[in-house]
């Protein structure tokens, strides 16, 4: 029998949550005391992440619990920053907001949306309210520093923006991978929590895995086989690769050739591409390129898939366009093994508010970049700020994003901050972008809201369902973000002199969801064992519900025009030909990013458990390029690309392949005015202080950070 407990002591309970850190979305179980955290640890019975977590999820109680995070709105003063109460708060934004549309139009305020509002459900159901408020064209939003390409390629091949095809990982006996770290990153447009042992998996059942990538990652530690590559060659390879398969006729659509279009113009397209032209642009033997062709082409079930380091640079669309193009002439699409796409059980795909995207209604007003789904590429934030004319935007709504950090020419985009006439941040931190607002309004903890994971579901290599209630109520005086949202939105549109909208809350629109979704009462097949999934139904499986493995869905799961896939997109293959005229890439070094399993883009740097132990932000290079510059291990260098310099400590790295130097994003908190007391202790400096604004991906408009032309000298 255990001891007595004191009477004053709460009762210890288990809950059951999912992270929503990254896109794993892993299952957790919490042991709690009142308001203490005891423990944090995996859900063996999550049908998806079976238990496992990483270092980032323990860390959910240093954010809970961090006196740094703002728990109440603060205004900027002459004399520093006060907190205010909500209704003063949002007044205040509403007022400003509304005096800036009416002065000078919609498109004087620019909305930037980050990362973490794709991971929070109640910002996807209510931050649109607002933006139609806000009437602007100048949105923006951190997918155009990340996977902007594959949601492009995914609306001209297959209709949607968010068909994306998943690599079936459990089920594939050629795992083919480029610009990827799984390891590290747990997976990304691949949601696959257990990566590890997913791929130990392929290996007991006599799979391979390939890696492709200029730094011997972590990924390419557990891989069969790993090439260095000259960082943005992965054109050229995917091209070559593909002229081989067409060339030796090794192309086998199988059943897919009955809705592809426009092979032979893509035949015609990649035939200058030769392994021997692609072998000088990529560091990879022509033998070797060959080879890659032909084993993929063979294999049982294959499949390609590339990330941030092949969407992220100069031709990401032609990376990504070529990814898809292989999976489907070798007919690795649609079936089991291969590339696939998924069926969550709220489909924002098929559903009434589903949006297909659109390109090109609009372009930004100085440079002339296209939109993408109503969004314009962040690359272009800053001079749509510092351009003066009509339509130039004077103030600025951030939402969960930190694009001082996160967004190429960070330095340039902090000046252009500064001179705005007003700017709001929904934000749970005083950092390096929210010090730019005049008013901040702080959201309530992940631990305080409920989670059904909207987005993610749609790109996981299993089909899967899940909602959790909220670990703990929340404190009386704090608003969820799409509380917050909402009342913005609504006060916004009475000083606008608009009928304030009030949808249903986030809970509501997903039980609506699931219920007129694939596996709701309206839709699911008479002789299902499964319970037709609805709220109540996720409420009583706080594990979440196994929906099962991929299935094959063409072509009723087509989006596109007579549910056709037009492999030949012109805007594509006018890129490819310009690829083939340009002239082999300078010489010197180049710069790619990097991610560490401890760390998560620009704001988890303020748990002292993840930052602890040895600095992870150096810049690694090989010892060869050291030596060539008479430079020592562990010194400080000078890092200098055409729109800035900074100062940062170099380590010596054989996982580098030379010519190639590496250092990761999200760091450089040593900025005036955070407050962030452990990652100002442990500062870093932002890579995003040397990436281009002018360096895109030219079809999409995308930024190209990885790639980019730098030169290292001696501090
Ligand atoms: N050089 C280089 N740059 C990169 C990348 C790279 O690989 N290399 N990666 C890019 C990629 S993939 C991405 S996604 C972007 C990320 O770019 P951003 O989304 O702009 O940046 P994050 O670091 O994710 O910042 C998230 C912000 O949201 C706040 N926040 C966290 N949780 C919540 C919440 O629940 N509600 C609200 N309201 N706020 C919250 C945090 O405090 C932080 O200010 O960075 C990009 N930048
Ligand atoms: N721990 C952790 N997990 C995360 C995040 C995080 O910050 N930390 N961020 C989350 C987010 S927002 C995203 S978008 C995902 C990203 O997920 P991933 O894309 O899997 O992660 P990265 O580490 O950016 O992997 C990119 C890889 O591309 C390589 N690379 C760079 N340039 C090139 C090139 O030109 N060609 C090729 N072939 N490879 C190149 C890099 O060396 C790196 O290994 O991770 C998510 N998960
Ligand atoms: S891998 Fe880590 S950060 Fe990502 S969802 Fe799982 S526990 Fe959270
Ligand atoms: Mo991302």
């Amino acid at each position: 029998m255990s001891e007595p407990r004191p009477a004053s002591e709460p009762e210890v309970r288990t809950h059951y949550g999912a992270c929503n850190l990254c896109e794993a979305i892993c299952g957790l179980e919490f042991k709690v005391q009142g308001r203490k955290i005891l423990s944090i640890r995996g859900d063996e019975a999550d049908p998806l992440s079976r238990g496992h977590i990483c270092p980032k999820a323990v860390a959910l109680r240093d954010l809970y619990e961090d006196p740094d995070r703002l728990r109440k709105p603060l205004r900027r003063t002459e004399s520093g920053w006060q907190e205010m109460d909500w209704d003063a708060a949002f007044e205040l934004v509403a007022e400003r907001l509304a005096g800036i549309i009416k002065a000078h139009g919609g498109n004087a305020v620019g909305a930037y949306l980050g990362n973490p509002s794709v991971h929070n459900y109640g910002h996807l159901t209510h931050a649109p309210a607002l933006l139609r408020q806000l009437q602007t064209r100048n949105r923006y939003s951190a997918t155009s520093v990340d996977q902007l390409p594959s949601q492009l390629m995914s609306y001209w091949l297959y209709g949607h923006q968010l068909l994306l095809a998943i690599p079936d990982l459990d089920r594939t006996q050629y795992f083919f991978v480029l610009g990827a770290n799984p390891m590290a990153s747990n997976g990304s447009l691949m949601t696959v929590p257990d990566f590890r042992n997913r791929v130990k998996a392929l290996h007991a059942r006599g799979g391979r895995m390939v890696v492709i990538d200029p730094r011997r990652s972590e990924t390419a530690e557990v891989a069969d086989e790993h090439h260095f590559i000259r960082p943005g060659g992965d054109a050229w390879l995917l091209l070559a690769m593909l002229q081989v398969i067409f060339a030796e006729r090794l192309e086998k659509p199988g059943r897919l050739a009955e809705w592809l279009d426009g092979l032979d113009e893509v035949r015609a397209a990649v035939a200058p591409f030769t392994p021997e032209r692609a072998a000088p642009q990529t560091g990879i033997a022509a033998e070797d390129i060959r080879r890659l062709a032909r084993e993929f082409a063979a294999a049982e079930a294959a499949v390609c898939y590339g990330r941030m380091g092949v969407s992220v640079q100069a031709f990401g669309s032609v990376c990504q366009w070529a990814i898809q193009l292989l999976n489907l002439v070798t007919g690795n699409f649609d079936r089991a093994g291969g590339a696939m796409f998924t069926s969550p059980a709220l489909d924002l795909i098929d559903s009434p508010a589903s949006r297909p995207g659109h390109f090109g209604k609009w372009q930004s007003r100085v440079s002339g970049l296209p939109e993408f789904g109503g969004e314009l590429p962040v690359a272009v934030l800053a001079e749509e700020i510092l351009t003066p004319g009509e339509g130039q935007i004077r103030a600025m709504v951030t939402m969960a994003g930190n694009p001082i950090l996160s967004t190429p020419n960070g330095a340039q985009l902090d000046r252009a901050f500064a001179q705005l006439e007003f700017m709001v941040s929904l934000d749970i931190y005083l950092n390096e972008t929210t010090r730019h607002a005049d008013v901040i309004l702080p959201p309530t903890s992940a631990l305080e809201h409920d989670h059904y994971d909207l987005i993610f579901h749609h790109f996981a290599v299993r089909n899967s369902a899940r909602y959790n209630q909220p670990l703990f109520e929340k404190p009386a005086d704090a608003r969820h973000d799409w509380e917050i949202l909402s009342e913005v939105g609504q006060r916004l549109a009475t000083k606008l002199g608009n009928k304030p909208q009030n949808g249903p809350r986030p809970d509501q629109v997903v039980d609506f969801g699931l219920q007129s979704g694939p596996y709701g009462a309206a839709r699911r097949s008479p002789d299902s064992s499964m319970p037709p999934l609805s709220l109540k139904t996720l409420k009583e499986h706080p594990h979440g519900i196994d929906l099962g493995p991929l299935q094959p869905s063409l072509p009723g799961r087509l989006r596109s025009e007579g549910q056709r896939i037009r492999c030949a997109v012109p805007l594509v293959l006018a890129d490819i030909e310009r690829l083939a005229a340009l002239p082999e890439t300078a010489a010197g070094l180049r710069l790619i990013g990097r991610r560490h399993v401890r760390s998560n883009n620009s704001w988890m740097h303020n748990s002292e458990r993840l930052v602890k132990g040895k600095p992870r932000h150096q810049l690694l290079m090989h010892p060869a390029d050291l030596a060539a510059r008479g430079l020592a291990d562990g010194a400080p260098v000078r890092v200098r690309s055409r729109v800035g310099e900074i100062t940062v400590e170099v380590q010596s790295s054989v996982e580098m392949m030379p010519g190639v130097v590496s250092l990761p994003h999200g760091w450089g908190h040593a900025r005036e005015g955070v407050r962030l007391g452990v990652a100002q202790a442990h500062a870093g400096v932002s890579v995003n202080d040397l990436t281009d604004e002018r360096e895109l991906d030219a079809v999409s408009g995308n930024a190209a950070l990885n790639g980019l032309a730098v030169e290292v000298l001696a501090a």
